[in-house]
Order: C-alpha cells, then sequence, then structure tokens
C-alpha cells in the first residue's frame, strides 16, 4: 500500500486539539417528537424518498436523541478532548422564528453539552448543518436575504442558553456544499436555480455568519469569552501539469472559487478579484441585467471581515485541473472553466479519494494567503462499506494526520485541531446509510440501533493518547 512512513516520528503539540464530529439530522433521529418542527430534510425524504440512494431517511437514524450518553461515553472511551455536534434549529423552534420557543428541544441539547463537561469533552458546536426549518424555506431559504436576520436571532438564543458552557461556535458548516442545495439539484432544499441561486444562497449565509459574529461580539463576548468561525469546504486544486504556468494559473482560480468564495470575504473584506473579474464578464456575456455575484455594501464588507477567531475547514480530498481536457472522466466546472480529475496514483475506495498531500499543500496554501492562522479541521473521513475491520480507513486518517504533521513542522502552519467525521456511522444524506464514515458502526436494523467501535477507533485512540502516529501496539497495523 501507500507508505507514508517518512515523518512518522513527529509528535502533535501538547495543546493540540483531537476530536470527533456529527451533525443532528444524520444522527439524532426523533424527528417530530417533543415538539420539534419539519426541516428541509424532513421534508425532502419525507416527499421525495425516491432521490435518496437506498430510501431510508432520518427519521431514527443513531437515535441518539435517545442515546446521547451512549454517543458521550464512545468520545469518552476515545480519549478525545472535544465532540464536535449541531443543533437542530427545528427543535429549537419549530417553525425557525425565535418567537416560539420548544423548551423541551432546548433542553435536550442542555442535557448534551452537561454529559459532555461531567465528562471533561469541550463541545464544539454546530450552529446550522444543513437542517433549516422547513417554514424558513418556505420564504425562500438562503435565497432570500432576510434569512441572515432569522439566523442572528437564532445564534442569539444558542448563545443566550448555552454560551456559559459553549465557548467554541461554527455558525455554518459548508456553506458551499448548502448552496449547491439550491443550485443543482444536489442535497435538500434540492432546488435548480444554478449559478445565480448558487451565488445568492453563498452571500445570504456569508452576512448571515457576519451578523451572528458581530451580536456575539457586542452582547456575549465579554462574559462568555468564545471563539466563532464558519466552517469552509476544503477540496484543494492542484495544477494536473504542476510544470505549466496555465495549469498552476487554473488550480489558483479553481481554489479561490472554491475556498476563496467564502474565506476571502471573511479574512480579507469582500470576494476575492478574481471570481468578481470572471462572474461579471460571464454575466455580460450571458446578457444578464447584472453580475450574477452579488455584491457587498461597504457596511456589509465591514460587518463580514474580521469574523474568524480560527480558521475551520473539512478536508477530504484534492483534485488536479487544468483548462482543457480530452479526458472524458473529469468535471468541468463552467463558471471557473477547469476541468478537474484525479491523480491514478491516489487510491480510490467507492467515493473516496486518499490524497494526503493535498492537505498539506492545502495548510500551506491557508497559511499564505490568510497570515497563518489558527487551523482546525473541523472534518476529515473516510466512507466505505461498513465493515469492522477497516483497514482502509486507518490507512486514509494516518495519511491525513501524517500530511498535518508534516505541515505543522516542515511548514510551520499553525495548525490547532484534527476531527474525525465522524463518531459514528449515520445518514449520509444523499447516500442514506449506504456509505459508511463512523469510527463506530451502528446496526441500523437493530431497534437498539447498537454500537459497536471498529478497528479505526482503536488506531485513533491510540494517536489521540499518544500524540503520535506510530506506536509499539501498532507498529504491524502499519505496516499493512
Ligand atoms: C461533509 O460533506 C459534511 O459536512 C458531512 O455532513 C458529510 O456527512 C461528510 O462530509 C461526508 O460526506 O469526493 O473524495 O471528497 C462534504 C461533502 C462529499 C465530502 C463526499 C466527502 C466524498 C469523498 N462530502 N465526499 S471525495
Amino acid at each position: 500500500i501507500i507508505s507514508h512512513t517518512n515523518s512518522m516520528d513527529y509528535t502533535f503539540p501538547n495543546d493540540f486539539m483531537f476530536g470527533t464530529a456529527t451533525a443532528a439530522y444524520q444522527i439524532e433521529g426523533g424527528w417530530n417528537e417533543d415538539g420539534k418542527g419539519e426541516n428541509i430534510w424532513d421534508h425532502l425524504v419525507h416527499t421525495r424518498p425516491e432521490l435518496i440512494k437506498d430510501r431510508t431517511n432520518g427519521d431514527i437514524a443513531c437515535d441518539s436523541y435517545h442515546k446521547y450518553k451512549e454517543d458521550v461515553a464512545l468520545a469518552k472511551n476515545l480519549n478525545v478532548k472535544f465532540y464536535r455536534f449541531s443543533i437542530s434549529w427545528a427543535r429549537i423552534a419549530p417553525s425557525g422564528v425565535m418567537n416560539k420557543l420548544n423548551q423541551k428541544g432546548i433542553a435536550y441539547y442542555n442535557r448534551l453539552i452537561d454529559e459532555l463537561i461531567k465528562n471533561n469533552i469541550v463541545p464544539i458546536v454546530t450552529m446550522y448543518h444543513w437542517d433549516l426549518p422547513q417554514y424558513l424555506q418556505d420564504l425562500g431559504g438562503w435565497v432570500n436575504p432576510i434569512m441572515s436576520d432569522y439566523f442572528k436571532e437564532y445564534a442569539r438564543v444558542l448563545f443566550t442558553y448555552y454560551g456559559d458552557r459553549v465557548k467554541w461556535w461554527i455558525t455554518i458548516n459548508e456553506p458551499l456544499e448548502v448552496s449547491t442545495g439550491y443550485a443543482f439539484n444536489a442535497l435538500a432544499p434540492y432546488l435548480r436555480l444554478n449559478n445565480a441561486g448558487y451565488y445568492l444562497a453563498g452571500h445570504t449565509q456569508l452576512i448571515a455568519h457576519g451578523k451572528a459574529y458581530r451580536l456575539y461580539e457586542e452582547i456575549f463576548k465579554s462574559t462568555q469569552q468564545g471563539k466563532i468561525s464558519i466552517s469552509i469546504s476544503g477540496l484543494f486544486f492542484l495544477p494536473k501539469n504542476a510544470e505549466s504556468l496555465d495549469d498552476i494559473d487554473t488550480a489558483e482560480r479553481a481554489n479561490q472559487f472554491d475556498r476563496g468564495w467564502f474565506s476571502h470575504p471573511v479574512y480579507k473584506g469582500d470576494y476575492p478579484p478574481i471570481m468578481r473579474q470572471w462572474i461579471d464578464k460571464k454575466s455580460k456575456e450571458e446578457s444578464s441585467p447584472w453580475s450574477i455575484l452579488p455584491t457587498f455594501t461597504e457596511d456589509e464588507i465591514k460587518l463580514i471581515k474580521g469574523t474568524a477567531d480560527f480558521y475551520a475547514f473539512n478536508h477530504y480530498s484534492s483534485r488536479l485541473v487544468t483548462q482543457e481536457s480530452g479526458d472524458p472522466d473529469s468535471y468541468y466546472n463552467s463558471i471557473a472553466n477547469y476541468y478537474a480529475s484525479v491523480d491514478e496514483s491516489w487510491l480510490k475506495v467507492i467515493s473516496c479519494i486518499t490524497a494526503p498531500v493535498g492537505l498539506k499543500k492545502l495548510l500551506v496554501w491557508i497559511k499564505n494567503e490568510y497570515g497563518n492562522p489558527p487551523m482546525f479541521i473541523t472534518e476529515n473521513g473516510f466512507g466505505d462499506n461498513g465493515q469492522l475491520d477497516d483497514l482502509d480507513r486507518i490507512s486514509y486518517i494516518k495519511g491525513y494526520l501524517n500530511a498535518t504533521l508534516q505541515a505543522i513542522h516542515e511548514d510551520n502552519c499553525n495548525v490547532i485541531g484534527f476531527t474525525i467525521w465522524s463518531l459514528l456511522d449515520n445518514f449520509e444524506w444523499m447516500d442514506g446509510f449506504a456509505i459508511h464514515f463512523g469510527l463506530v458502526k451502528v446496526d441500523f436494523n437493530d431497534p437498539e440501533r447498537t454500537r459497536t467501535p471498529k478497528a479505526s477507533y482503536t488506531f485513533f485512540k491510540n494517536v489521540v493518547t499518544t500524540g503520535r502516529l506510530i506506536t509499539n501496539s501498532f507498529s504491524k497495523m502499519s505496516e499493512l
């Protein structure tokens, strides 16, 4: 197999944060219990079940709404410092509007947070991981600019109820992926508004994030002393031909269109100049009356600029890009004009393409682009068929942890945390229960939803406990 053995002697810094992540709709179940309202995922899976690969849904999922103590015990036994979970907006307020709060829903997260703290596990809370209340979707969802105000009021409730114990907040998980749900029939709400909807949904989310950040800063931060960021999807783009200036240029453009779309406004104010230029030009060519990349006012730029206390991103894989391609397997991005493909040497299992070298380069890219901010990998993980002896997952995680160690020790990247997606096998959105990302297997045929740790759980526990990739007990496994 692939060898990542050259830097196994490096160790993680003492205060490095290891953890695992989940999201409400993917694990909780209890979809209509205790006053919870309907959200866009409930709506999609119930009205259009044929869209989900195995026609399953998250009505029960891992049943974490009832079994959260088991989840916390699994995290505890893993020795992780933190557990990243998300809050279901429609549990807090059934319609999403904060004039009617659901106390039973609020109480659930109090129990979960208290259980974590009792076990010495730091809660990292994602406010929005894709499950918009259906009523807010009926108002237009993220393509309606007013959504930023609804989000701000939701954030106010979360800070008020949980901010005494929660010190790490993620406003929105992967705004780019959220936008694909409006633009390309990719995820709930499953709309095809194309590029205009894509950029509008992104725009509103950036403003929503800015408003939540400023609210915290003005009202809560002095007493609660927490940190806030937004988790951006971090697919990395490399030039297909590393020697070609044109490919190097194309890769940089792809990186700006992907991650710069959200990070540039947050770190530097406004969209990356290359996006502004290209999308304006494209809009003109298509006789659009205005650019489909919306414009921020001066006040909005000020609102958004400087709203990340750490750089949070989810990283799974990389792509090679070029402007011209005869490769039929490559994916064409028409707005940024690049073809994306994968390197033949990268290990491909089901949907996961293992390319740890991309993470090292991405960390250096973030360091250079945004001035070496504290970088927090809020998701990294591997999807397979669910076997307990998950050696491919171990090899994947090991490769990415090794890339992180290299970036820390060889490139001085300020990486502060690493999160495995996911603690549990769970509802993988359009793929239903057909792809498994857990360190822990969940038996979805068993009404008890029995949880069984996989080999990767033991592997990761060892890394977390020793701060190193190679330990005696695992030298065998590492040789596989
Ligand atoms: C994240 O989505 C989500 O935050 C999380 O809810 C989800 O369960 C998780 O990832 C796993 O999918 O094509 O080589 O990148 C990000 C989108 C799409 C990333 C599928 C991982 C598969 C591997 N994910 N992708 S690759």
